[in-house]
């Protein structure tokens, strides 16, 4: 009796461990999957963006995938109204939009992330 109880604790706590590492585990492939353009944020001290030039499609959907190699940063595009939310040291932070407009656009930074940081920027070039 008692090692049956034990037994089906056990079996509880591995199905209860192997669920949430299983979807844990899913939704950290699906992020992965994304087709997006990776941009790892810095301080202007720190070297910039990089990439800081990056070309997009006209009128398709185009997926940022923002990260920080530093401190928090934020992502905004002020020509098409994007801003992102903070883009931490380690975290990922995702925007999608589809720009209706050729050219080329600045995206900066607005978090005060260091004394340069009206200097951290980068353009995006929408091909025709
Ligand atoms: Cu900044």
């Amino acid at each position: 009796m008692k090692f049956t109880e034990t037994f089906a604790n056990v079996l509880l706590i591995l199905a209860i461990v192997g669920t949430t590492a299983g979807i844990f585990l899913y939704e950290n492939a699906l992020e992965n999957d994304r087709e997006c353009i990776t941009i790892h944020f810095r301080t202007y001290e720190n070297g910039n963006p990089t990439p800081n030039v990056v070309h997009i499609p006209n009128n398709e959907k185009s997926c940022f995938r923002l990260t920080s190699d530093d401190t928090t940063h934020m992502f905004n595009l002020p020509d098409f109204g994007i801003y992102s939310e903070p883009i931490h040291p380690g975290k990922w932070t995702y925007v999608d939009f589809t720009p209706e407009e050729a050219g080329e656009f600045s995206f900066v930074c607005t978090v005060v992330c260091s004394p340069l940081h009206s200097k951290v920027r980068g353009k995006i070039i929408v091909d025709n």
